[in-house]
């Protein structure tokens, strides 16, 4: 009698053990096989011990048995709940994750690269952070020169600067390409210690260098106008203004018509608060300066060409219908700003 109650004993024990490892149907419906089914051990007990000798032992096993249907049929009610809960009804309607969209800044860009690329200019990425030489010194920026005051730079170290503008690339194309034609953009962040509602410290310009034989300022002037007339819309017109830049000569700065009073300066016969001349300037630009090509293995002789450096945060404030009171709006992370883009 004493090994048959340890049977059943063991049986209750097997029992525990396997309904707390339980987690999905295919594992309950095994355990109910295993203890309950035809071959189970419930009807083993029955077909093996010695029923007919004493009948207590059909008695035990029923009790047994009874016990087992018991826990199975709690289990049944919490593993269903369980179920519920992790379970994933794939005919639910799914949650869409936020979407967002390119910025503004990056889709000015895109933009940017495109209309020059139609003109066969290929875009580079040189160095934000470059040596003296390239930023300046090869550019016929000498050291103590004033017009390093201009740009307020952050230098690194002494020789090592995060750039103020983009014409650092002009040297390293010259030393990349080694022979005109060369006919680049470079797009980048530039920084100076500047801040207003026209300055960040951090902004991008895009570059243009275009050298090859018999370039002249007429190329300058189609190019401007093909990228002003493509990027503002064919209304806006193009004028250069004489201007100084150590590394062209001559130098321009290149203005636009203002999309406000359409370059009239006047609106009503009241001056127009935005632009107060009719004219918005759009960045310097002019005819690579001789030494440059000099310090960038080209000789000036036999080659010319044209360069230019814009702002694409400013292109982006000049563009019609895009009116920006600050700068500075388009580097905040204000999602009620940048989410009308
Ligand atoms: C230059 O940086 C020259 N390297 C441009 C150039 C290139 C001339 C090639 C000739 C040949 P400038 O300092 O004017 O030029 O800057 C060019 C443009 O950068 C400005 O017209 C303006 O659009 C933009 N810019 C300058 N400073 C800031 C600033 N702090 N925040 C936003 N945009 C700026």
């Amino acid at each position: 009698m004493e090994t048959i109650e340890n049977r059943l004993k063991d049986i209750r024990h097997d029992l525990d053990h396997d309904l707390s490892n339980i987690h999905s149907q295919e594992e309950f419906d095994q355990l109910k096989i295993k203890f309950l089914g035809r071959q189970g051990l419930i009807n083993t007990l029955f077909k093996t011990l010695p029923i007919k000798d004493n009948p207590e032992i059909p008695k035990l096993i029923n009790i047994l048995k009874s016990e087992i249907e018991v826990k199975i049929d709690q289990k049944s009610l919490s593993l269903s709940q369980e179920l519920r809960t992790t379970s994933i009804d794939v005919t639910l309607p799914g949650i869409n994750p936020p979407q967002g969209s390119v910025h503004l800044i990056t889709q000015a860009i895109e933009e940017i690269e495109n209309i020059f690329a139609r003109l066969g200019f290929i875009r580079r990425r040189y160095p934000e952070v470059d040596t003296d030489w390239y930023y300046a010194e090869g550019l016929n920026i000498p050291k103590d020169h004033p017009a390093r005051d201009d740009q307020e730079t952050f230098y690194l170290d002494k020789n090592i600067v995060l750039t103020a503008h983009t014409s650092n690339g002009q040297l390293h194309e010259m030393e990349l390409m080694k022979h005109p034609p060369i006919k680049m953009t470079n797009i980048g962040k530039t920084y100076r210690r500047q801040t207003d509602a026209t300055h960040n410290p951090m902004f991008h310009q895009f570059e243009g260098l275009l050298i090859d034989k018999d370039i002249s300022i007429t190329h300058l002037i189609g190019v401007t106008e093909y990228f002003v007339k493509s990027y503002f819309g064919l209304d806006r017109e193009v004028r250069l203004r004489p201007h100084h830049f150590q590394f062209t000569e001559p130098s321009f700065e290149i203005d636009i018509s203002c999309d406000i009073c359409q370059g009239k300066g006047k609106i009503n016969d009241k001056r127009c608060k935005i632009c107060k001349s009719g004219w918005l300037e759009l960045g310097g630009a002019g005819m690579v300066h001789p030494n440059v090509l000099r310090n960038g293995g080209i000789d000036p002789e036999k080659y010319s060409g044209f360069a230019f450096g814009w702002g694409v945060e400013r292109v982006l404030m000049m563009k019609s219908g895009l009116k920006l009171p600050d700068l500075r709006q388009l580097f905040s992370d204000d999602l009620r700003f940048l989410k009308q883009f």
